[in-house]
């Protein structure tokens, strides 16, 4: 698994530097960013990336026989070697380009409905983001299937003996995320696919939240499709992977027609390409694919043990100081080793975005509302919650600007 990257020593001023966003003001004053469970920063060496493709790289892929064509090609193709080391995927076409999470999660669901029936049952968990709910929602309205949820407790897990209720012998599909956005919630996401497996279920991981954080072997987890957003993980917006087992990706049919994804085509029939390209129809986003790799790289460099760790020192600290407190809420699980660095929580009495409207001003950039999880927000009765969420280039010094920010905030909003 990229065996060339070797990870640096640790050094968050370091770090810093590499991220020219950091060095910026907002409202007069430094700017906090602590909403990274939305979009994640970007490095120089991703944007250097992205300038050297557009400066001398630019050509449409896979088609030309001039040489930047093919430069192209040959960048864009070793972003998808890059995807499938980081991942330990077995094949490189089992790993499909796409324009993010959301993306990801709809191709599949479409393919799925030439696959159920009336009768199947497929089954989500409380904690998904709106991508991970109504695409099936829409799949079920399609198919006649049905839609079962797995419900979670006052901490934000998930019920796992509800879960074995569920499962049956009509469950086609289990969808659950890695990691909740709304909550920073990590699922036993390796339990609940070998529990589905039992049953003859596949299973879709939405990644979104977890591959800032940690890097899945998608072939110790034995899963069957998992996306994500490069977005999340240092990389542009407008791309992101699926992964789906060869057999699965072979039984699914296309999901978009186009340029790039026939085999033959004529107006009495068409044909298609094999994988990956069966998937990728149309003129990609091949920057963001190639800028991806690079991003990739980057985190590789940083090193995911070393982001871990300290993320993990950022979230007990934050925990610890914000519960100080009086009034503070904090949703989502006690034990801070069942969750990654998101803070979401409320102080009594104070809509949440009144709160993020202060900080604001004081250059911190949290996210409020329901972080498009509104079922969990309905499970809590509440209209969200202010989230914080960390990444390995914040500082214990910013959650010091969080806290008094926040302690401010409650003063003036009292
Ligand atoms: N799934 C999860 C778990 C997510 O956190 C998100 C985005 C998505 C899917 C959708 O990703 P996209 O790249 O396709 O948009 N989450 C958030 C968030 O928490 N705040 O803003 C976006």
């Amino acid at each position: 698994m990229n065996d060339t990257v070797k990870p640096i020593d640790f050094n968050v001023e370091n770090i810093r530097q590499d991220f020219p966003i950091l060095q910026r003001e907002v409202n007069g004053k430094p700017l906090v960013y602590l909403d990274n469970a939305a979009t994640s920063q970007t490095p120089k060496q991703v944007i250097d990336v992205i300038v050297d493709y557009y400066s001398n790289y630019n050509a449409n892929i896979h088609r030309g026989v001039h040489t930047l064509s093919q430069e192209a090609t040959d960048l864009y193709e070793q972003a998808r070697i890059k995807i499938q080391n980081h991942f330990n995927i077995e094949k490189s076409y089992e790993v499909i380009l796409t324009s993010g999470t959301t993306h990801g999660i709809n191709l599949v669901a479409s393919g799925f409905a030439s696959l159920l029936k009336k009768g199947d049952e497929i089954i989500v968990s409380a904690l998904e983001h709106h991508s991970n709910i109504v695409p099936w929602q829409m799949l079920c309205e399609r198919t006649g299937a049905t839609l079962r949820v797995v419900p979670m407790d006052v901490n934000g897990q998930l019920l796992l003996e509800d879960y074995d209720q569920l499962l049956s012998e009509k469950t086609k599909l289990v969808f659950v995320n890695h990691i909740s956005n709304a909550l920073g919630t990590i699922n036993p996401i390796k339990l609940m696919i070998e529990k589905a497996h039992a049953v003859g279920a596949a299973v879709l991981v939405d990644g979104a939240q977890s591959c800032p954080h940690l890097k899945p072997d998608l072939q110790a987890l034995d899963v069957d499709f998992y996306v994500t957003s490069a977005h999340k993980i240092c990389g542009p917006t407008g791309v992101g992977m699926l992964y789906g087992k060869e057999a699965w990706l072979t039984k699914l049919p296309p999901y978009q027609g186009g340029g790039e994804m026939i085999d033959q085509v004529s107006f009495e029939k068409t044909t298609y390409a094999g994988l990956p390209h069966k998937f990728e129809a149309g003129t990609p986003n091949i920057c963001g694919g190639i800028a991806f790799g690079a991003a990739l790289d980057y985190m590789n460099i940083v090193g995911f043990d070393a982001i871990a760790t300290y993320e993990h020192s950022l979230l007990e600290y934050a925990t610890k100081a914000l519960s100080q407190i009086e009034g503070l809420k904090i949703y989502g699980p006690k034990d801070l080793e069942a969750k990654t660095s998101v803070v979401s929580f409320n102080i009594e009495g104070i809509h949440p975005y009144d709160i993020g409207t202060i900080l604001d001003k004081m250059g911190i950039a949290v996210r409020t509302g329901h972080h498009c999880a509104q079922p969990i927000m309905d499970f809590f009765k509440i209209p969200g919650t202010v989230r914080a969420s960390f990444a390995f280039y914040n500082t214990m010094e910013e959650i010091d600007a969080l806290v008094s920010g926040v302690k401010k905030a409650k003063m003036m909003l009292s």
